[in-house]
């Protein structure tokens, strides 16, 4: 049996950081290959510096390493990618491209490619999208998610590669911070408690987005990419959902442990993107074809959430 070799390209990342610990746990270090366009001080062993703008830089790594399987996290998120729609548009697009360009070229049998709600845009049914929804999105980032999605199924109908991917909600997590997105407030309103600081909240209190625990995004992840061919139906990319909770929700589940705990609420641009975006997400295909179930609730997460970062604050 040949063994998996796995390339991440973003482990810097807010997911490829936890993810790419996750899989070293579970393949073994030397089998998973860290990559990020800057050297990661936490990553000191099997790490290759690679700008993914650069197919050779990549294909270098995936030669050296007789790279099986590659997980492309590296992209511009929603809200930074509204500062810079062009530059945004050739990013993502560029570096999925090449992405996908190698592994077909250097018989890489699998590649995990993220998409996001960010696809779904004003006119879907803000309070359940359905795997099949029509798909309009209203920022260059999901603009290139979508295009990606419909990349991932000509590679799969035309060269055979096995291209997985899931749509993400906002993902909460304490071991790192999200970066440019729309759904950043949610972790950071979990630090702000902890620091005792007031949070400013850019979106409006009852803004309702689909999220995320870390750990959910994690196994769900893992789970796809784990499950046989002839179950993975969808070849654009599977709806995920777990939690769909606002602003004023997540604030009332940490007044229950620190109710001192105060949030101002002063929307911004944000607030827009949030509004085109669905409340809800359907993911009854993920649950049939791979067995999808999330296991944390609002409750838990913040109960793990301030547990966390408190023993991480004490600690610096
Ligand atoms: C963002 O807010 O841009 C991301 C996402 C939902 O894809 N977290």
């Amino acid at each position: 049996m040949v063994r998996d070799k796995i390339l991440v390209i973003g482990a810097n990342g807010q997911l490829g950081s936890v993810l790419s610990v996750a899989l070293q746990k579970i393949f073994g270090k030397e089998n998973v290959i860290l990559s990020d366009i800057k050297p990661n001080p936490l990553f000191e062993s099997h790490f290759e510096k690679i700008d993914a703008m650069v197919y050779d830089q990549i294909e270098y790594v995936v030669k050296k390493y007789s790279i099986t399987q590659i997980y492309h996290l590296a992209a511009i998120l929603s809200a930074a990618g509204e500062k810079y729609p062009l530059r945004t548009w050739r990013l993502n697009m560029e570096m999925m491209l090449n992405v996908f360009e190698v592994a077909r070229k250097n018989s890489v049998s699998r590649v995990f490619f993220p998409s996001s709600i960010a696809v779904f845009g004003k006119n879907v049914a803000r309070s359940k999208a359905i795997q099949t929804s029509f798909i309009n999105p209203s920022t260059v980032y999901g603009i290139s998610k979508a295009a990606g999605e419909n990349w991932a199924q000509y590679y799969f109908d035309q060269y055979g590669l096995d291209v997985r991917s899931l749509r993400y909600p906002g993902i909460i997590g304490y071991k790192s911070m999200p970066g440019g997105g729309t759904t950043d407030y949610a972790v950071e309103i979990y630090h702000s408690a902890v620091k005792k600081e007031k949070y400013i909240c850019y979106l409006n209190p009852d803004t309702k987005l689909p999220l995320i625990y870390m750990d959910d995004a994690i196994h769900a992840t893992i789970e796809i990419m784990q499950t046989p061919i002839e179950n993975i139906r969808i070849r654009t990319s599977y709806n995920l959902a777990s939690m769909s909770l606002s602003p004023i929700e997540i604030a009332l589940a940490i007044q229950k442990i620190h109710p001192n705990f105060k949030v101002d609420y002063y929307t911004d641009f944000r607030q827009n993107i949030a509004a085109t975006w669905p409340s809800e997400i359907d993911d009854q295909q993920a649950r049939k074809d791979w067995n999808w179930q999330p296991k944390y609730d609002l409750t838990q997460m913040t109960k793990i959430m301030l547990e966390q970062l408190e023993k991480k604050y004490k600690k610096n």
